[in-house]
């Protein structure tokens, strides 16, 4: 029995000064029946608990840490910012180099406005988009998660689906009937709304791989038939890239499978471990923005110089050492590892992996879309999880969620990776 006494009694004092004893739903773990360990440390693949438990981590602060937690390039950035002032609310440097790293990785970003989370970049790109167009409605999918936007939790994904809430409480009803929600690769059910009501459209929203609700993949032509149904109807395409920009490639989703969106919000790997978000996309929609454009947006800590640092020694280190090809690589050993054990327990669960991300889902068959991922088997999965992490290996707490490979994932937690999986499965699937 892994001992987690002090996570026990610290969550317990947590709850009585933070609601539910988390500040983010899904690290409650209640979806698989039990209670989070806290963390004390986290350098490269690994985290230690407050207990002293080691784990190798496939959640890397659920998308940031794609270099391993704590990498010195980020560490001396930060504290190199920060001796020349901790936020300034007046342009700095790091806001010019970040923008044209951005402009020049991401295919559809000509400019670019950085803010402080996924959440914030959603809900402006949103609104840019409602004012670029004069449209008031917008398209999301069932099962894609994009912050907790108002009008965008509605069929929601992430921690929303986990706890069976994907419609918030506190949503007015008259702004949720601006949301429609549509099933995920079912073309038809766009031609037939667009064709009802196209000219009342601002935009479709779209996770173009979406990774909160497992991980999903495009059918083919799938995201070719969004680019091209929303330019037939002058609505926009948002990819929210907040979990795939600079991960599945440093130009995201949108530079792997060649659709170029009209807005992309962005976050996650680009502020390196530090709280930021960005949204961009073609030049004579940005420039709608506040002070050129009537669209308001603004931000005390946007930019803030310890972010952006962090976020440029990033993606310079993984420029650098050629991060995406080397996570393809650690990928496809992971994924060579899981794919065998499933052999070696003669089960044939679907795994999806794209780059550094990936999903095992507790269910035989295609996974197209949500749908398909709430006939999963989730009690296995909770099995699966808490056998995984009482032999020393995180992974995501909940079947909706997506894991992370990093560079730091060293042929040694790979390796040991495959055994607890062969040994957490034969638990799970009893
Ligand atoms: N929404 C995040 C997962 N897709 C979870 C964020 C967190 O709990 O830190």
């Amino acid at each position: 029995m892994v001992d987690r006494d002090l996570s026990h009694k610290l969550f317990k004092t947590a709850k009585e000064v933070i609601p539910g004893g988390v500040n983010s739903p899904v690290r409650a773990f209640k979806s698989v029946d039990g209670e989070p360990f806290f963390v004390k440390r986290a350098r490269g693949s690994h985290i230690w608990d407050v207990d002293g438990n080691e784990l190798i981590d496939y959640v890397g602060t659920w998308g940031p840490a794609i270099l391993g937690h704590a990498p010195s390039v980020v560490i001396d950035a930060v504290t190199q910012a920060a001796k020349e002032g901790v936020s300034f609310g007046i342009p700095n440097l790091h806001e010019i180099e970040i923008a044209r790293m951005i402009r020049d990785m991401v295919p559809s970003v000509e400019k670019v406005r950085m803010v402080n989370s996924g959440t914030e970049a959603t809900m402006t790109a949103i609104r840019l988009a409602r004012g670029f167009t004069g449209r008031d409605k917008i398209i999301k999918f069932d099962g894609c998660y994009h912050g907790h936007v108002d009008s965008l939790l509605v069929a929601a994904g992430s921690g929303a689906l986990t706890l069976g809430k994907p419609d918030s409480a506190g949503v007015p009803a008259d702004l949720a009937t601006l949301t429609i929600t549509l099933p995920f690769n079912r073309p038809e059910a766009l031609t037939e709304t667009f064709e009802r009501e196209g000219e009342n459209i601002a935009a479709i929203i779209v996770e173009p791989v979406p990774a909160n609700a497992g991980l999903v993949f495009p059918k083919e032509g799938y995201l070719e038939f969004l680019r091209e149904i929303t330019k037939k109807h002058g609505a926009l395409l948002i990819f929210d890239e907040v979990m795939t920009g600079f991960r599945v490639a440093p130009g995201g989703v949108q530079e792997k499978f060649g659709v170029t969106p009209d807005l992309t919000a962005l976050g996650k790997v680009i502020g390196g471990g530090l709280p930021v978000g960005a949204f961009g996309g073609r030049a004579d929609i940005m420039d709608y923005l506040a002070p050129d454009g009537p669209v308001y947006q603004a931000g005390t800590l946007s930019g803030n110089p310890l972010a952006m640092a962090a976020g440029i020694a990033q993606l310079k280190e993984m420029e650098r050492q050629n991060g995406w090809e080397r996570l393809e690589s650690i990928g496809q050993a992971f994924e060579d590892g899981v794919r065998d054990a499933l052999k070696q327990v003669g089960r044939d669960l679907t795994f999806h992996r794209i780059g550094s991300m990936f999903c095992l889902f507790f269910r035989e068959g295609e996974i197209e879309n949500v749908d398909d991922v709430k006939k999963c088997d989730f009690e296995a999965f909770g099995k699966f999880f808490w056998a995984a992490l009482d032999r020393g290996v995180y992974f995501a707490p909940s079947q909706y969620e997506a894991g992370f490979i990093s560079l730091s994932h060293a042929a040694e937690d790979v390796e040991k990776s495959a055994e607890v999986t062969l040994e957490a499965l034969k638990v799970a699937l009893a």
